[in-house]
């Protein structure tokens, strides 16, 4: 048990600057009380689930939603709170001349800007001290014909390979994929093959990241965890939940029994290191945001908890002598062990309440920030 506790006591899952933001669909974004007026205040309230959670010490940046002029001044605020900036999130889907595709699109002006974008997002890192670039790619097309789909491959090798050339040595960028949306038809990074495939091509600095809402539904998600682990091309995740596409729900509220699934697979391919980055990638539309990510911080918890109880030798011993049922209960037995208690105490170990959520309501935070954060312009998906 003392392993399992000390496991716990180093994960760190990363929550994102744009959680803290208002959010909303592309029906209404509802403005919530209290909410960051700027990057500045985002790590703010970042730094609180860190306190609360002990487990959050990273906070991934969105540029240019998070544009300041001194990213040091930005990488130093964090260091004051208690917190790092993690994993800085590339955005080449919010500007009128990306209608067409960004590093894919048929006009090359267009691409090289949106390359210029990824390679000031390496600047960033080299300014905030952070190791990791996330890209993600809106390009597709909406219709059968409208642009040469080989084309477009060969105009994403094009960019990551100039992008990969500009890293550090100790930075490396995480490619994400998803099914689709915003392009309908074809999307050119569209699943997890895609991306392992440019990212062999390009070498060891690039790496699949895995957003747990961006598959087809009843996808078998921990079968590519399983399979790029064995690859070495797991770079992360950015977790989230989803009931019907895309929806960022908060970490384990849908499916808390697959991200348990996905959770073993990770213990069980040693991806259970600082190599595999456990990040949230969510939006809370709808409930507090600060107490939104503490909740989602306590479920991957939660799984991971259930992942690591799981009797590996006995699953073992099962497994080789085909007993199905046997192998199965192992399995189940740890995810129906109720682990709150094990966290609770992990935490009091650490100094921490057992109870993040009570302790955070308790702290007069969420009073503080409503009542201090009045004037100026919100935060929200986009800015
Ligand atoms: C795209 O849907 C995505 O998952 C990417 O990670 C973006 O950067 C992020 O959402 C923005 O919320
Ligand atoms: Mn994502």
């Amino acid at each position: 048990m003392s392993d399992i506790k000390a496991a716990l006591l180093a994960q760190a899952i990363e929550t994102p600057s744009w959680a803290y933001g208002n959010s909303g669909t592309r029906f209404k974004v509802f403005a919530q009380r209290g909410v960051p007026r700027d990057p500045y205040e985002k790590l703010a309230d970042a730094a609180q689930v860190h306190a609360f959670t002990g487990v959050a010490p990273s906070v991934a940046l969105h540029i240019p939603w998070d544009r300041v002029d001194d990213y040091a001044d930005l990488a130093a605020h964090a260091s004051n709170l208690g917190v790092r900036i993690g994993a800085i999130n590339s955005n080449v889907f919010q500007d009128d001349d990306y209608m067409l595709g960004s590093v894919t699109s048929p006009d090359a002006r267009v691409r090289r800007k949106a390359t210029d974008h990824l390679l000031e997002c390496v600047d960033v890192m080299d300014a905030t001290g952070s190791d990791t670039l996330k890209l993600w790619f809106s390009d597709g097309t909406n219709y059968p014909g409208q642009d040469d789909i080989r084309s477009r491959q060969d105009r994403l090798a094009e960019s990551l390979a100039e992008v990969y050339d500009r890293l550090g040595e100790h930075q490396r960028f995480l490619l994400e994929y998803k099914l689709f949306e915003p392009a309908f038809y074809t999307t050119d990074v569209p699943d997890w093959g895609t991306a392992y495939a440019h990212c062999v091509k390009l070498g060891p600095k690039a790496q699949v990241v895995v957003d747990t809402g961006h598959h087809a539904p009843g996808t078998n998600i921990e079968f590519i965890v399983a399979f790029l682990l064995r690859e070495g091309k797991l770079g992360g995740f950015d977790f989230n939940s989803r009931f019907y596409a895309d929806d960022d729900l908060m970490a384990g509220a849908a499916d808390p029994f697959q991200l348990f699934r996905i959770m073993f697979e990770v213990v069980r391919g040693g991806g259970y290191t600082e190599d595999v980055a456990f990040m949230l990638d969510q939006c809370h539309n709808i409930e507090p945001k600060i107490a939104g990510q503490i909740r989602s911080v306590m479920n991957v918890q939660e799984a991971t908890a259930k992942a690591l109880l799981v009797d590996r030798a006995a699953l073992a011993a099962a497994q080789s002598a085909g007993d199905v049922l046997g192998a199965n209960g192992v399995f189940m037995d740890a995810y129906n062990t109720d682990v709150r208690p094990l966290l609770a105490e992990v935490r009091a170990e650490r100094g921490l309440d057992p109870d993040p959520m009570a302790a955070y309501a308790r702290s007069g935070y969420f009073e503080k920030i409503v009542a201090e954060r009045v004037g100026g312009a919100q935060a929200g998906w986009g800015a």
